[in-house]
C-alpha cells in the first residue's frame, strides 16, 4: 500500500474510533504497537513488577483483588523510560485530546496483569474516584494498553455498554453487574475508555494465558492526581524530564490556572472608567 493511502486509512480509522468514543464512551485502537513490541513492553513490565517489589511494595492489594494471581505494578513512570515514553504516546494524547480538550494532566499510570485464576474487583468509574456525583461530563479518561491479548476467557475489563451517561450512583440499578460486557483487543492495541464508564476487572478462567494491562489514567488539569509525581518520581528521574511531560506530569510551577486564563480573556463585567 502506498504510504499516503495508508495515511489515509490511518486517519479514517481513528476519526470512526473518536467518533464512537464520543457517543459510546468507549474505542478501540487496534496495531498502536506491533505484536513484538508489545511483547517486549510486556517483559520490562516484568522486570518493572521485580523492582517494585525489590522497593518492599506488595503487588498484591487485598482491598483491590480477591487473590495474589492479579499483579499489581504502581511507580511505572519511576521504574523505566519505556512508560515514560507511552504516556506522552502522540496518539493517545490524540484520544485524551479529543475527550478532555487541551488542558489534561496525568492522574495515575499503572498495570494489572491478570494471571489464571484471578477473579473480579470492584465494579467503579474511574471518574467516581476522583470526582463527587454527578458526573455531567467526561473529565477524566483511562487508556489501557493491550500488552497481551485480552479476551473474555483471560479476564479483559469489563465494562456496562452506555455507563457514561450515569450521573449519579443511584442510576446504574440492581442489575449493573448483568450488564457487563468485555473489552476484548489484541495484544498491541488501545482501549479508550471514558472515565464515567462503570466497568470492573474480568476473571481469568484460563489454565495458561496471563492477561497484561496498563492503565494510563488522565484527567482534566483542575483535578487533583492519584499520584503526587513530586513524591513518586525520583529525584534523578524528575531530573531527566523534559518541559512537555513535566507539563503532562502537573510539575511545572504553575498549576490550575487554566479556567482562571478563559475567565480574563472574556473579559466579563470589566467595569469602564
Ligand atoms: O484490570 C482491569 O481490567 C481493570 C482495572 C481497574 O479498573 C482498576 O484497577 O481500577
Amino acid at each position: 500500500m502506498e504510504p499516503t493511502t495508508q495515511l489515509h486509512r490511518t486517519g479514517e480509522r481513528l476519526q470512526a474510533a473518536t467518533a464512537q468514543l464520543h457517543e459510546e464512551g468507549w474505542c478501540v485502537v487496534p496495531d498502536v504497537l506491533s505484536r513484538e513490541e508489545a511483547a517486549g513492553v510486556l517483559e520490562r513490565l516484568w522486570a518493572a513488577a521485580e523492582a517494585f517489589r525489590r522497593r518492599g511494595r506488595e503487588t498484591h492489594l487485598a482491598q483491590l483483588d480477591p487473590n495474589a494471581a492479579n499483579v499489581r505494578v504502581f511507580d511505572l513512570l519511576d521504574l523505566d523510560p519505556v512508560f515514560r515514553g507511552l504516556i506522552r504516546k502522540p496518539l493517545a494524547l490524540d484520544l485524551v485530546r479529543e475527550l478532555l480538550g487541551a488542558e489534561f494532566i496525568v492522574s495515575n499510570f499503572t498495570a494489572n496483569i491478570a494471571r489464571p485464576g484471578s477473579g473480579s474487583m470492584n465494579l467503579h468509574s474511574d471518574q467516581a474516584l476522583v470526582v463527587p456525583e454527578p458526573w455531567l461530563e467526561a473529565w477524566s479518561i483511562n487508556v489501557i494498553w493491550c500488552l497481551t491479548d485480552a479476551t473474555f476467557e483471560n479476564g479483559a475489563t469489563l465494562f456496562i455498554p452506555g455507563s457514561h451517561k450515569v450521573e449519579r450512583l443511584a442510576e446504574l440499578g440492581p442489575d449493573a453487574a448483568a450488564r457487563l460486557r468485555p473489552f476484548e483487543a489484541k495484544a498491541g492495541s488501545i482501549v479508550a475508555m471514558d472515565g464515567r464508564i462503570w466497568h470492573t476487572s474480568g476473571a481469568n478462567v484460563t489454565t495458561d494465558q496471563d492477561r497484561a494491562l496498563m492503565f494510563a489514567y488522565y484527567t482534566r488539569s483542575f483535578l487533583r492526581q492519584q499520584v503526587n509525581w513530586n513524591v513518586a518520581l525520583s529525584p534523578e528521574v524528575q531530573q531527566e524530564l523534559d518541559p512537555e511531560l513535566r507539563g503532562l506530569l502537573g510539575l511545572e510551577a504553575t498549576a490550575n490556572t487554566g479556567l482562571g486564563a478563559k475567565l480574563l480573556a472574556a473579559n466579563v463585567g470589566r467595569r469602564t472608567g
